[in-house]
């Protein structure tokens, strides 16, 4: 079976450099075995197929995402790795999903770019016999045995735990009783790291009579998106005392429109940086006195799935829905240590 995967793999390459289609981004063994090239003969037999669709590559939570499963589903553990990157659109997963049941993988492993619209292509892919594994963001399906577990965050919980932190924060500042404008720079709609940071924000903000939140904006994920979102809430609200931005690269755009404005953020400034992924150079920004605080967002996904996949091989039971540890940190902490500890 693997060498027909093999033969198709190499026929599509051909065709792909002759028609000089956009080649797929395979993490092929050759990547990986010192530069050794892949031949005919080479036992697939061993190796564990796994067809990767990634969301994108919009942020830098989603590389140090990808390079955990890079770094854990590798030749030298025995597993061939088809990595495909969506570009933030779900027909490209679809495709992806549809070419990786063509080719008879061992497993699917899809990060899905929004909830819903997945029930066909995990029907094919159950009716295939192929294992689908969910990572970080979920799907919304008819049959919850279209796929046979999830892995991620809570981003409910996140946001839940901002909203905590902003009433403890303010109230050690004595502005329990103030109005305190806000404004949520949002991620990708309809997506689980969207909908459960706005949620769960929003429970918080119904407890507070006291908080006005003007607006929510969709800011893509992205740096670009989130500077112009933020530029626009500058020139529309006069006064804005909090950003709630649902992850770091919209916050750094956030950062830049700010500073633009010639307005200040963080502990010292204005206005109030609310953040989430808290990734390295975010911790950066809050040690530079940006950031009032970060909303961890486990990135780390590859060697749990790697282990789920090894209790499947083995035919022992995995987990339906299975949360990844997180934190937070504000300018109150340690942030020398905490970045010189942090591996991503
Ligand atoms: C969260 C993930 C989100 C990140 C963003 O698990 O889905 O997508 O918070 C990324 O950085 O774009």
């Amino acid at each position: 079976m693997k060498q027909k995967l093999v033969c198709i793999f190499f026929i599509f390459l051909l065709l792909c450099s002759v028609k000089g289609c956009a080649m797929p981004d395979y993490i092929s063994d050759k990547d990986k075995l010192n530069g050794s090239t892949l031949t005919d003969n080479d036992n697939f037999d061993n190796f564990i197929v796994v067809g990767y669709s990634q969301v994108g590559s919009e942020s830098d939570w989603r590389s140090t995402n990808t390079d955990s499963f890079k770094q854990a589903l590798t030749p030298q553990n025995n597993y061939y790795l088809i990595y495909e990157d969506a570009q933030q659109k779900q027909e490209n997963q679809l495709k992806s999903v549809r070419n990786f049941i063509l080719q008879e993988v061992d497993y699917i492993v899809l990060d899905p770019v929004v909830e819903t619209g997945w029930d066909t292509v995990l029907s094919e892919a159950k009716a295939a016999g192929i294992p689908v594994i969910i990572v970080d963001r979920q799907v919304v399906v008819e049959d919850e045995d279209l796929y046979t577990c999830w892995i991620g965050s809570n981003f409910k919980k996140q946001s839940i735990k901002a909203g905590k932190w902003l009433e403890n924060y303010l109230k050690k500042k004595g502005r329990s009783d103030e109005k305190i404008n806000i404004v949520t720079i949002q991620g990708i709609p309809d997506s689980t790291a969207q909908i459960g940071r706005t949620n769960g924000f929003k429970k918080i903000l119904s407890k507070n009579k006291n908080w006005n939140m003007l607006e929510y904006q969709n800011g893509e994920f992205t740096q670009a998106k989130g500077q112009e979102v933020m530029e626009y809430y500058l020139d529309t609200y006069e006064d804005i005392d909090v950003v709630v931005s649902e992850n770091d690269n919209m916050t750094f755009g956030a950062l830049k429109a700010i500073e633009a404005a010639q307005k200040t953020c963080g502990p010292d400034g204005d206005i109030i940086i609310i953040s989430f992924d808290a990734v390295h150079a975010a911790l950066q920004f809050m040690l530079d006195g940006k950031i009032n605080v970060d909303f961890e967002c486990n990135p780390m996904l590859g060697p749990i799935v790697k282990e789920n996949i090894e209790r499947l091989e083995k035919g022992k039971a995995v987990k339906k829905k299975q949360y990844v540890d997180e934190k937070y940190f504000d300018s109150t902490m340690d942030l020398e240590k905490i970045l010189s500890e942090r591996t991503y």
